[in-house]
């Protein structure tokens, strides 16, 4: 059986004025297009199916398109909710939806749904657990006393019914620890070392763990347990991520094949690095999303501008050299106690204006003047 394993689209996500939605459409395409192709059974998709609880009309739609051309191919569809997504939204028409193969698991009512795919294997036991806090499973079961969040969903699998002959797959969206390791690159809304991070061994019993909410596909446990990463690109620090669909081939129960097929999407998240002059000079024009590093030692001024005649889609710019100092700065934060004020105005003008104060005596004098006034009315 051939199941198609993604995550975390974030539908409508927009970043400053600029919205994902029209290439979010055309790599839902290109899902559609890999699921036929390989003829999958059963796509999975592990949660922040959309970017903000209440979706905008547009992302809708779009989910609305992706899931009427799996529908229609008569590949079944199976959604759980992640953290970005508003659970009871997600969960509207969904027992409607099962009429047409679309299986939604968006409030968590305590017990997980779960669902038999066959074939000449046996069957693949499904099952869903959408995202979770462990107050919202400690409210569900109030005569547990659950120290973590581990500890919670430890019990709801044990009062799960899984026969050992099926091959059993779960479904996750939240934050697995590998050997109490963090899988790299976190969502910042979930805290580390906080309650919401779940133990891998909590899932023993499972032959495959699909898992959402981490956009970098890796492996928490090798061939067992996955994150799929994102549908795409969605922030600067993901530009050198190179981001897939997972494809599980299964056939007997300890007989697995898992591949990544890369998604390509047609314009690309990118850093260019250097002085305004030479980026422009070297520039090939290019619809990609842009964060501009320049490192000219003052500022240029409408960098912006002159970059948009060959980027429309510059994003982020930064005048590296500064922003250096100003790290530099923050790290001295100690230390500023000891200085007087003219020593602080002084290193600010020379670190932010490349400007040294002391050279000019005229200033100097001014400033020293204002210093101490500021200082006797403090
Ligand atoms: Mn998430």
């Amino acid at each position: 059986m051939k199941i198609l394993h993604l995550s975390d689209l974030h539908l409508g996500r927009r970043l400053y004025h600029h919205s994902f939605l029209p290439q979010q459409e055309k790599m839902l395409e290109q899902v559609v297009k890999i699921a036929v192709e390989q003829s999958v059974q059963a796509v999975l998709i592990a949660g922040d199916v959309y970017d903000k609880n209440v979706p905008a009309a547009e992302a809708v739609t779009v989910l609305d398109s992706f899931l009427t051309a799996l529908s229609e191919k008569k590949i079944a569809v199976f959604l759980i909710s992640g953290n970005h997504d508003s659970a009871e939204r997600l969960q509207f028409a969904s027992q409607l939806l099962e009429h047409q193969g679309v299986y939604i698991a968006g409030t968590f009512s305590g017990e997980m749904q779960s669902y038999d795919l066959e074939d000449e294997y046996g069957k693949v036991h499904l099952c869903l657990l959408p995202f979770v806090k462990q107050a919202a499973l400690s409210s569900l079961y109030p005569k547990e006393n659950f120290r973590s969040l581990s500890d919670g969903i430890a019990h709801v699998i044990g009062q799960t019914a899984l026969s050992e002959k099926d091959r059993n797959l779960l479904m996750y969206h939240g934050f697995v620890l590998h050997d109490g390791t963090p899988p790299e690159e976190s969502d910042s809304e979930l805290q580390l070392g906080g309650t919401q991070l779940v133990d891998a061994s909590v899932f023993d019993a499972f032959d495959y763990v699909a898992l959402g909410h981490i956009h970098k596909p890796q492996w928490v446990r090798s061939g067992k347990m996955r994150y799929s990463g994102s549908l795409m690109k969605y922030s600067f620090s993901e530009t050198l991520q190179k981001k897939s669909l997972t494809l599980l081939d299964w056939k007997e129960k300890d007989n697995l094949t898992v591949t990544a097929i890369p998604l390509c999407p047609e314009t690309d998240m990118r850093i260019i690095r250097g002085k305004l002059e030479d980026l422009l000079t070297y520039a090939q024009p290019s619809a990609d999303w842009i964060r501009a590093e320049l490192t000219d030692e003052t500022l240029v001024p409408y960098a912006m501008e002159r970059l948009r005649a060959v980027y429309p889609n510059v994003l982020e710019l930064e005048f590296l050299s500064q922003s250096e100092r100003i790290a530099a700065g923050i790290t001295e934060a100690e230390a500023v106690p000891e200085k007087s004020l003219l020593e602080l105005v002084d290193s600010f003008c020379s670190s932010v204006y490349q400007y040294e104060l002391s050279e000019h005596e005229t200033a100097q004098a001014l400033m020293q003047s204002i210093c101490k006034e500021a200082e006797q009315t403090e």
